[in-house]
């Protein structure tokens, strides 16, 4: 890009990031619908007299909101449309690899602006990547915790509500950022979307031009590159903002009844998770300011003379392992927590389990370099990070032991968010078996970097990840829809996603072990391993990966189509007090029927307002 180019660029950039800021500063007139929260908003509300009722109308309500259960929302159907454009991206990649050669990405690269096949697929890998772990994963699980956890541990709201609207629209700009590049490749012919993986090593992901290739000048870079690092940025601080309330949440605005003994399983994974969140995020956020310093002002952080890229690799890392439990543990807390209510019995071993849940936050800072054991680092170190990466796998069984146990000789009732607790079990048990033989040194020098990494990934993020989403989203309809959902066409969901799941990934490990390496869009140039296997392995992963497409559109059909016209429910949908499993939440879903206010008012507010 000329040098005009670049200044028109940068221009446009800085008055978005002022539209941005202007937009945040605006939230500190925001009126504010909570009527007791913490954070001094109980003395405005007081003096303005606002209370849940006066909730404004239509969009103008979403806008402004700081209310947890509408911030949970909002969470939720942003993370839905990511997962929808992340789901997108690997379509096009999984038709793409049907046949060993280069098509369906050839074809469509002109009519999106960027210069081959090739590149569109890596651009396509990059953002499938990235959308789905920071736009998809970390906000679903907000949308859970936003809605559930002031509601489990009967507070009024979040400690700071307002930082928590901030918090969530940071990210709609972030997603902006992190997808421009598809957006202005059409226009600009140096700008082409990211394709420096979701990793983001250098030197690549310092130097590549839009056209794939190493820039001679600063002038040369792809711009999509840095406009993803600055979204990833907002959504680093988003993430950590969100990270700090909850712990404060948790801390300071647990209602009476609820002591340190009380707390449920649900909100002791959100917690740890803060914590993991509040002493990694920090870590991503400055190796990416140093990559825009090193792409943009010509440091030499991780140049192979300056600090090197290996350096990349550790501060990446040391935010990278902990990412990934940052994503699983509240899924395995909405396990914990939904698996127990169709086993018709309490969890077994609870405090085992957060035992287990704080173990695993303190050992996920103990296991990074297992990502790094072929980079040639120092063999004692490397020694020390196997024997950790092993020990992290026992508190993960500990818990899965306890939900066999909970379950066995249990009263089971196979609802949708049941059926989806066990294909959670069952799919984390080949995700974490996967993850053990990765975590040996000699097997890993075998499997490094084949399709084995990312079976035994996607078996953990779909296969266990999404399915408590899943579990969560059935079991938790209800209260928040006062509806309930069509069942055959759950249970149709379900094992769709269960098949599709299965298929995708376990022909993935297959064609892992038979030498199929990742991120490549084509196989014909491979010149060791069974081609013919190959190429079966990956036509089965594309038809899983279309099985699984068709099982979520027909799920999007059933929220819609349920939240419109479901059936309306009472106060115990599930039957829980029948086998005296139910617990706070439904509660006060009992409280806001009984009050009529379908906004979700306390029936404090409506005496308030009365
Ligand atoms: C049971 C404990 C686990 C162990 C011992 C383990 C071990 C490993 C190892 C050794 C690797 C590196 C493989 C390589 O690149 O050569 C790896 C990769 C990976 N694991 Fe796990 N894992 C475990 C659980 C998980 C969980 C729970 C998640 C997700 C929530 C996860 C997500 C990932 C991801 C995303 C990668 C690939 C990173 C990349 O190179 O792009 N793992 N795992
Ligand atoms: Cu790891």
């Amino acid at each position: 890009m000329d040098i005009s180019g670049q200044i028109v660029l940068t221009a446009l950039m800085a008055v978005f990031l002022f539209g941005v800021v202007l937009f945040l500063a605006r939230a500190a007139d925001w009126r504010t619908y909570t009527p007791l929260a913490g954070g001094g908003s109980g003395i405005v509300s007081q003096e303005g007299g606002y209370g849940h009722a006066e909730k404004p109308a239509g969009i103008f309500r979403w806008l402004t909101t700081v209310d947890h259960k509408d911030i949970g929302i909002l969470y939720g159907v942003y993370a839905i449309l990511a997962f929808a454009w992340g789901g997108i991206a690997v379509i096009i990649m999984r038709a793409e690899l049907i046949t060993p050669g280069i098509d369906v990405t050839q074809a469509l690269a002109g009519a999106m602006g960027v210069s081959s096949g090739q590149n569109l697929y890596n651009g396509l890998l990059t953002s499938h990547g990235i959308t789905m772990l920071f736009l998809f994963g970390t906000p679903i699980l907000a949308a859970f915790s936003n809605y559930l956890v002031p509601l489990l541990i009967d507070a009024d709201d979040m400690a700071f509500p307002r930082i928590n609207a901030i918090a969530f629209w940071m990210l709609p700009p972030g997603a902006v950022l992190i997808w421009a590049g598809f957006f202005i490749a059409p226009f600009v012919e140096s700008v082409a979307p990211s394709m420096a993986s979701w990793t983001m090593y250098p030197p690549q992901s310092v130097e590549q031009t839009a056209t794939g290739g190493a820039a001679s000048s600063i002038a040369q870079l792809n711009a999509g590159t840095d406009l993803m690092l600055l979204g990833l940025h907002l959504t680093g601080v988003s993430a950590t903002m969100g990270a700090i309330n909850f712990i404060a949440t948790i801390f300071s605005e647990r209602g009476p009844e609820v002591g340190w003994d009380k707390l449920d399983i649900f909100s002791w994974t959100i917690l740890t998770q803060s914590a993991l969140i509040l002493f990694s995020f920090p870590l991503l956020g400055s190796a990416l300011v140093m990559l825009l310093l090193d792409r943009n002002f010509a440091t030499t952080f991780f140049t192979t003379d300056g600090g090197g890229t290996i350096l990349y690799q550790h501060l990446f890392w040391f935010f990278g392992h902990p990412e990934v439990y940052i994503l699983v543990l509240p899924p395995m807390g909405i396990i914990s927590y939904v698996l127990p209510r169709f086993a018709g019995r309490k969890l077994f071993g609870f405090k085992f389990v957060v035992y287990s849940t704080l173990a695993i936050g303190v050992l996920s800072f103990g296991v990074w370099a297992h990502h790094m054991f072929s980079t040639g680092i120092d063999p004692r170190i490397r020694a020390s990070f196997m024997a950790v990466s092993l020990a992290i796998a026992i508190p993960s069984a500990v818990k899965t032991f306890n939900w066999i146990t909970t379950m066995w000789n249990g009263k089971i009732r196979l609802t949708t968010p049941m059926l989806y607790c066990i294909g959670f079990v069952a799919n984390f048990i080949i995700g974490g078996v996967t993850g053990v033989f990765l975590a040996s040194i000699p097997v890993d020098f075998l499997l490094h970097d084949t399709y084995y990494v990312v079976g035994h990934f996607h078996y953990v993020i779909m296969g266990a990840i999404a399915f408590a989403v899943f579990a969560g989203v059935y079991y938790w309809f209800p209260l928040v829809t006062g509806r309930m959902y069509q069942v055959t066409l759950a249970k149709a969901h379900f094992w769709l996603t269960m098949v599709g799941t299965n298929l995708t990934f376990f022909a993935m490990i297959l064609m892992g072990y038979a030498g199929m390496p990742r991120r490549y869009a084509t196989y014909n140039l491979i010149t060791v391993g069974p081609i013919d296997l190959i190429q079966t392995m990956h036509v089965l992963a594309t038809v899983g990966a279309f099985i699984l497409l068709v099982g979520q559109i027909i799920w999007l059909w059933n929220m819609v189509q349920s939240y419109l016209e479901g059936p309306r429910v009472g106060p115990d949908p599930w039957n829980l007090e029948e086998d005296g499993v139910d617990s706070r939440e439904w509660d006060w879903f009992e409280n806001r029927l009984e009050t009529a206010l379908t906004d979700g008012g306390e029936p404090e507010d409506a005496d308030a307002d009365a």
